[in-house]
């Protein structure tokens, strides 16, 4: 797993916070649900891109449609392309933007691998925006190690470590949130949101 932590300046965040609030005037946050047990998730999400990712009591899924629109996601704008392009591959770009919002304090992301995907070759690219995470990722679930994601972080999976097992045990508040700054109703105040971009088709 590679982390590049504040790797991303104040301008080139405030640029994907606006980007986002588009995405989201046209393809609002819902609630997912755990497969076969349809009990909520402590996080909120959206998509952008040809596939979505979505989970219900059917399971995890990549869908063409928002499932409460029934509209396509919005396009993945090209500050989240550029970032693809200069961290993880020119040739192939990402077709499946997920986002996802963490609001303060409840928010959390139970351990899991990123393996719903066709090709698993192909990395996965993240980004965190807003208040901080403490993020928990490891080989197996049991030797697990914890690192701050703050805002502007990147964090990458690929080769060997594209099936590390990762989570998000709590958001800690920041006293000057980005996402707060930039003053989009769409977002609640101390609230993290973490974008992944992913390729899901081969
Ligand atoms: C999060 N991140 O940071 C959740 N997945 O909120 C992920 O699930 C994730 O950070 C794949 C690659 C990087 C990630
Ligand atoms: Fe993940």
């Amino acid at each position: 797993m590679i982390f590049l932590l504040n790797s991303l300046d104040k301008n080139s965040q405030i640029k994907i916070i606006k980007d986002l609030s588009k995405i989201i005037y046209k393809s609002p946050f819902f609630t997912p649900t755990l497969p076969r047990f349809n009990k909520p998730f402590k996080i909120k999400i959206s998509n952008a891109g040809k596939w979505g990712w979505i989970s219900n009591i059917q399971g995890y899924q990549y869908v063409e449609k928002h499932p409460e629109t029934k509209k396509n996601w919005p396009e993945i704008p090209s500050s989240l392309l550029y970032l693809w392009q200069k961290h993880c591959c020119k040739i192939k770009m990402p077709d499946s933007c997920l986002i996802n919002l963490y609001s303060f304090p409840n928010s959390s992301l139970g351990l899991h691998q990123d393996n719903n995907e066709k090709d698993l070759t192909n990395p996965v690219l993240s980004i965190s925006l807003g208040s901080n995470a403490i993020f928990r990722y490891g080989k197996n679930k049991t030797n697990l190690n914890e690192i701050c994601l703050k805002t502007g972080s990147i964090c990458i999976l690929k080769d060997s470590s594209r099936l590390y097992y990762h989570g998000v045990k709590k958001i800690q508040k920041v006293k000057e949130n980005i996402i707060d700054e930039c003053d989009f109703d769409c977002f609640p105040k101390n609230c993290r949101i973490n974008i992944t971009l992913r390729k899901f088709e081969g």
